[in-house]
């Protein structure tokens, strides 16, 4: 894997869509924007009361990690690497603050691997995977918009069959989107629909595929080792398949999240996260504890319920805005 600068890594993921792009920042400073302003406010508030970068400021400054949802742990860190590089600093205001926090944060994000650019393969494969109604149907939907917006032949297999009405809720974003899509009968065998999917791909010449998964608790061992049965068959059918296994997280779950999140790294081979429903959470800090926890990268954020409302995550725009700094879009 090669890996890239972020801001590269934006692009490559910006070309995907071209003129699709509404601004990562105008997107998510909604969702944001809560969080931003309580970190700030604790923090501007803790300041001036004790004229520098003291204890209880740095009370404040963990206080306010933890209610935008980064985690104990990762609060904790930050806090102790702002505690000991605040102490070798002259300077003492709020805005010193911010640029140490924002630094610390900065370092967080480049803790987990960068992902390289789209493998150059005939065929790409990609797997959503994740808990109950997390988001994958929806954000399956979303990828196919962008990369059909970006001129590429795609398919979609409805491997979802085990709860009701799954299919036909993949079929109507098909429909919508004048995607197809592989489907066998509810209760099929997801292998056998993928094993149908990945020929069908082949055949026709398609460029992407997106499996929609059914959405599974990680303590289901039987569940979980379908999981690993479906990527065995990817692999014998198409070299280096699945190519990219997304993990699909919802953000109002917030942290409590993440311990199953971390099961799903181990057993389904998640290689990235995508963090739906970013527009309903004031918690945007749990981006940072995906990062600090998983080592796993973000690489989309999904802000709504329709096929347009997913934006590549931004890694450096996502600090600034987490902290509230204005950034020209
Ligand atoms: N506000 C908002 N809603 C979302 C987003 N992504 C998905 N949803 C909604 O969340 C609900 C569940 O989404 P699905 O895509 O069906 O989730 P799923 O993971 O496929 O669910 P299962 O297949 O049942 O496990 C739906 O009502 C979606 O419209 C998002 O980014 N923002
Ligand atoms: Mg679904």
């Amino acid at each position: 894997m090669r890996y890239l600068a972020s801001s590269e890594m934006a692009e490559d993921r910006k070309d995907a869509a071209p003129g699709a792009r509404t601004g990562f920042f105008a997107k998510v400073k909604r969702g944001l924007f809560m969080t931003h302003t309580e970190i700030l406010e604790k923090l501007g508030t803790a300041v001036k009361e004790s004229l520098g970068i003291d204890e209880s400021v740095l009370a404040s400054l963990e206080e306010a990690l933890l209610s935008a949802d980064v985690g104990a742990d990762t609060a904790d860190a930050l806090t102790r690497s702002v505690r000991s590089r605040a102490g070798a600093s002259r300077r003492q205001d709020v805005e010193a603050l911010k640029e140490l926090l924002l630094e610390e944060i900065e370092k967080v994000i480049a803790s987990a691997p960068r992902p390289g650019p789209r493998a150059d393969v005939p065929l790409f494969v990609t797997f959503l995977v994740g808990v109950n109604g997390s988001g994958k149907t929806t954000t399956t939907a979303k990828l196919a918009a962008r990369e059909k917006a970006a001129g590429r032949a795609v398919l979609l297999a409805a491997a979802d069959t085990f709860r009701a009405g799954a299919i036909e809720q993949l079929q109507t974003w098909a429909d919508r989107l004048g995607v197809p899509l592989v489907r066998h009968r509810e209760g099929a065998d997801p292998s056998a629909v993928l094993f149908d999917a990945l020929s069908a791909a082949k055949a026709r010449g398609v460029a992407t595929l997106f499996v929609d998964t059914a959405g599974r608790l990680h303590t289901k061992k039987n569940l979980m080792e379908e999981l690993a049965k479906m990527r065995r068959i990817a692999a014998r059918e198409v070299p280096g398949a699945p190519h990219e296994t997304l993990l699909v997280l919802d953000a109002t779950t917030g942290i409590n999240g993440l311990e199953q999140a971390r099961r799903f790294v181990e057993a389904a081979g998640a290689t990235g996260v995508v963090l739906t429903k970013l527009d309903g959470s004031a918690r945007g800090g749990i981006v940072l504890a995906i990062y600090r926890e998983l080592k796993l990268p973000v690489l989309y954020v999904g802000v709504g319920e329709s096929a347009d409302d997913l934006v590549p995550f931004e890694p450096s725009e996502y600090a600034k805005a987490l902290l509230g700094d204005d950034v020209a879009h």
